[in-house]
C-alpha cells in the first residue's frame, strides 16, 4: 500500500506471549501497515517454544529476545518504505504481569539509546542491563506458597481483592517478586529496578526508565486500588523478607503513573531516529496490559460489555463500579479516569457447547445445535443444567454436570434429573445458562436503568461472594451494549441467545479482533496525542465513539425487554442450583 506523504500515522505494538506486533493507523483510524515477528521461528537462538521456557510449573520469557524483537519489527517497516518520519505517537499493550529485572548497570546502559546511535538494540543493551534474564510469564504457576502468604498478610483472599482488585494468583506480579526474593537473594540484591512488561517497553523507546502504568500495576496484588498507592503492608511484607537492601517501592520505581491526563512518558530515544528514521519528536505514551489494551481499541464506555467467546469465555466491562470478588479482577481503565474494567474468565467456553454439538450430530455441524438454542417452542422453561467439563472459576467448583427441574413461581429446584428429554434441551440449556452465568455476574458491575422492582425484594440470590442480595439489585441492571468477540462470535443463534439474556438497552454489536491488542495501543497513542497537542478535548471514549469506523462492526440484534424480562426468573434457580454444587 502506498503511504501518503502528508498523513500523520500512530503505531500500537503488542508485546505478548508468542510475538510481537506493530500496527500503524492514520488519523481516520484506518489500519495502514503491520508487521509481526514471531519469537520461535524468528529468533530461533533464544529456544522458546511458544515465546516462552517452560520448566515444571516455572514458565517465563528471555528478555533479550523482546529486545532483538524491537529491531527487528523496525527493520520490517523500512524494508516496506513505511515513513517512520511520519509517526506522532506510539502506545502499546504488553502480556500481563510479567516483570523484567534491570540490574545496577541497566539504567546507564539503556540511557545511551538517546546518543549517537547505530548498530543495534542488543548492542546496548545486552545481558548486563539485566540482574535476571527471563521475565516470569503470565502461564507460570509456580508461586502457590507467595499466594498464601500475601493473602493471610492482609486477611484472606476477599481482603486482597478488595484493596488489589484480584485475590492471589499465582501469574500475579506481586507473588513472583516475593519468590524471587525468597528463591533468588542474590538476583534481588543486584536489582536496581523492577519493571512491569508494559513500562519495560516503555522505558526501551524512551531510552529512560519509565514509571509503572497504573491500569497494568492492578496486574500486581499490590497496589492498593481504593487508595490509588502500592499497598505500604504488602509492600513491608515483602521488604521484610530481603534482608536490607532498597525497598520494594524503590525497586518499582515510586508509585504508578495515574490515567488523569494523557502525558508522554517521554519522546522516542535518538537511537530510534536515528537508526530507523523515526522522527525524533515521536511521542510515546504509556503503554499497558493487553486486556487493557483490548478494551481500548473499542468504543466502549460505562457500562459497556465485551464478551469473548473462545475456549474459555471472557468477559471484559467499563464501570465506575468498584466491586471485588475473589472470583474475577477489577483494573483501574488505562484511559477513562475514576473508571474500571472489570474482567471475569470462565474455563468452560466453546468445548463445553461442542460436547453438547457432539450429541446431536457427528459432523461437527452446529445446524441441529443452533436450531435448538433459536427453537421457542423447545419448553425448557422450568430446566436449567450446568455443564462444566472442566473445573470452573466462576463459581469455583471441579469439574460437574448438574441438570435440575425448578418451580417457575418460587424459583425453588425441585428435582435433580439425570437427562433432560433430549439433548435438543442440553443446546439451549447450555447456552442460556452460560449467559445467565455472565449476567448474574456483570450485574453487580453495573448501573441500574431502572428503579429496583418492590416484587422482587423479597427473594434473595447468592452468586460467589455476594451473598443473600435482594433479587431486585439484579432486575433492574443491564448493559448499554454487548460486543462480541471470538469464535463462537460467527455463531448466530449463540450471539443472540446471549444478547436476549444480558438484555443491553443499546444493541449488540460482533467483531473479527485480530489486531485488538495493537489496535488498543494505536488509538491510545493517536488520542493522547490530540488531547495533549489540543486538537481535541474529548475524552477518550467520547473521542473513540464520535471517530470509530462503525462500519467494522457487525450489528447483530436488539435485545428485546420481554425475553430479557423473562430470564429475570432463572435467576433464583442458577443461584440455588450453584448452591449444590461442591
Ligand atoms: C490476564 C492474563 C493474560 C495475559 C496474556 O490476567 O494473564 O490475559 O495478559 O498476555
Amino acid at each position: 500500500m502506498p503511504f501518503a506523504s502528508t498523513d500523520t500515522y500512530y503505531l500500537g505494538l503488542d508485546l505478548s506471549t508468542q510475538q510481537l506486533k506493530c500496527l500503524a493507523i492514520n488519523q481516520a483510524l484506518q489500519i495502514v501497515h503491520s508487521e509481526t515477528v514471531e519469537f520461535d521461528k524468528e529468533l530461533p537462538h533464544y529456544e522458546s517454544r511458544k515465546g516462552v521456557y517452560v520448566n515444571g510449573d516455572v514458565i517465563d520469557c528471555p528478555v533479550l529476545m523482546w529486545i532483538e524483537a524491537i529491531d527487528l519489527v523496525f527493520k520490517k517497516y523500512v524494508k516496506a518504505q513505511f515513513p517512520l518520519s511520519q509517526v506522532h505517537a506510539i502506545s502499546g499493550s504488553c502480556q500481563q504481569h510479567g516483570s523484567v529485572y534491570w540490574s545496577e548497570e541497566g539504567e546507564a546502559l539503556l540511557e545511551k539509546l538517546q546518543d549517537k546511535s547505530s548498530g543495534s538494540l542488543i548492542d546496548h543493551l545486552d545481558s548486563s542491563a539485566f540482574s535476571r534474564q527471563t521475565a516470569p510469564n503470565w502461564q507460570d504457576h509456580s508461586t502457590g506458597a507467595q499466594c498464601k502468604e500475601l493473602e493471610s498478610i492482609v486477611g484472606g483472599p476477599g481482603k486482597l481483592a478488595e484493596l488489589t482488585g484480584s485475590r492471589a494468583h499465582f501469574r500475579f506480579t506481586g507473588p513472583q517478586i516475593l519468590k524471587v526474593v525468597e528463591t533468588e537473594g542474590a538476583t534481588y540484591k543486584k536489582t536496581a529496578r523492577i519493571m512491569l512488561v508494559s513500562n519495560f517497553l516503555a522505558s526501551v523507546f524512551c531510552g529512560k526508565f519509565v514509571g509503572l502504568e497504573e491500569a497494568d500495576s492492578c496486574g500486581m496484588n499490590l497496589y492498593d486500588i481504593p487508595s490509588r498507592k502500592l499497598n505500604d503492608k504488602l509492600l513491608q511484607f515483602i521488604d521484610s523478607k530481603s534482608d536490607g537492601q532498597d525497598g520494594l517501592l524503590q525497586k518499582l520505581g515510586g508509585e504508578p503513573m495515574e490515567c488523569k491526563t494523557p502525558t508522554p512518558v517521554g519522546k522516542i530515544a535518538r537511537y530510534f531516529a536515528d537508526v530507523y528514521k523515526l522522527n525524533p519528536e515521536c511521542s510515546i505514551f504509556p503503554m499497558t496490559g493487553d486486556n487493557l489494551a483490548t478494551i481500548c481499541s473499542l468504543p466502549l464506555q460505562s457500562n459497556d460489555v465485551l464478551i469473548s467467546l473462545g475456549t474459555s469465555t471472557t468477559v471484559l466491562l467499563v464501570t465506575d463500579q468498584y466491586h471485588t470478588s475473589p472470583n474475577y479482577h477489577m483494573f483501574t481503565h488505562p484511559t477513562i479516569p475514576d473508571h474500571y474494567m472489570g474482567m471475569i474468565c470462565y474455563c468452560n467456553g466453546s468445548l463445553a457447547r461442542e460436547k453438547v454439538r457432539d450429541q446431536l450430530e457427528n459432523d461437527k455441524s452446529w445446524t441441529k445445535f443452533n436450531d435448538a438454542v433459536m427453537d421457542d417452542s423447545l419448553d425448557t422453561s422450568d430446566e436449567l443444567g450446568i455443564y462444566f467439563p472442566f473445573g470452573e472459576i466462576v463459581p469455583s467448583v471441579s469439574a460437574t454436570y448438574k441438570k435440575v427441574k425448578f418451580d417457575k413461581s418460587t424459583g425453588q429446584i425441585t428435582s435433580t434429573v439425570s437427562n433432560f428429554d433430549n439433548a435438543r434441551h442440553d443446546a439451549k440449556n447450555i447456552v442460556e445458562s452460560q449467559a445467565l452465568s455472565c449476567r448474574a455476574r456483570i450485574s453487580p458491575l453495573l448501573n441500574a436503568v431502572s428503579d429496583p422492582s418492590p416484587k422482587d425484594k423479597n427473594l434473595t440470590v447468592t452468586f460467589d461472594y455476594d451473598t443473600n442480595v435482594p433479587l431486585s439489585e439484579y432486575t433492574c441492571k443491564r448493559p448499554k451494549r454487548v460486543f462480541f468477540v471470538g469464535g463462537a462470535s460467527k455463531n448466530d443463534a449463540i450471539v443472540k441467545k446471549f444478547a436476549q439474556v444480558l438484555g443491553a438497552t443499546e444493541g449488540n454489536y460482533r467483531l473479527d479482533t485480530p489486531n485488538s491488542c495493537a489496535l488498543g495501543g494505536c488509538f491510545i497513542a493517536m488520542w493522547s496525542d490530540a488531547f495533549v497537542s489540543k486538537r481535541t478535548n474529548l475524552p477518550f471514549d467520547q473521542f473513540l465513539n464520535k471517530n470509530f469506523p462503525w462500519d467494522s462492526l457487525d450489528f447483530v440484534c436488539q435485545s428485546q425487554t420481554a425475553q430479557w424480562e423473562n430470564y429475570n426468573k432463572m435467576l433464583v434457580p442458577l443461584s440455588r442450583l450453584e448452591a449444590m454444587l461442591d
